[in-house]
């Protein structure tokens, strides 16, 4: 992937996760942590993982602290994507706010935002 105006460096500051979602949590852990570095751009493409149940079982996932919101993901629309930047340190909760089966396991997630290692000490 190329940046305008950035070389490798800036490249190396965006990166892109999938998280599969369904009701055994994300990807099928109730405490998923996904680390990041301050200042990167994450994109999260959430794809839908409850495609072995009879029923719908839509998802929509919001980050606490920045209330960043992903759209609605389920049998008809399976796969969405959330763009934002670690702007800063510490902990965001990541949890699916609708009600849905499993959401137990839905609301633990953490997105934890650490200092990057060049400028640690
Ligand atoms: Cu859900």
């Amino acid at each position: 992937m190329f940046f305008l105006g950035g070389g490798p460096l800036e490249a190396a500051k965006n990166r892109e996760v999938v998280i599969t979602v369904s009701r055994h949590g994300f990807n099928g852990a109730r405490d998923y942590v996904l680390e990041v570095n301050e200042g990167e751009t994450i994109t999260i493409v959430f794809r839908y993982g409850d495609n072995d149940l009879s029923e719908n079982n839509p998802h929509r996932m919001v980050i606490r602290g920045i209330n960043e919101k992903s759209a609605v993901i389920d049998e008809s629309n399976p796969e969405t994507v959330m763009v934002f930047t670690a702007a800063n340190v510490g902990e965001m909760r990541l949890i699916c706010f609708i009600p849905c089966t499993g959401m137990k396991n839905l609301t633990s997630a953490i997105i934890r935002v650490k200092k990057m290692p060049s400028s640690a000490e």
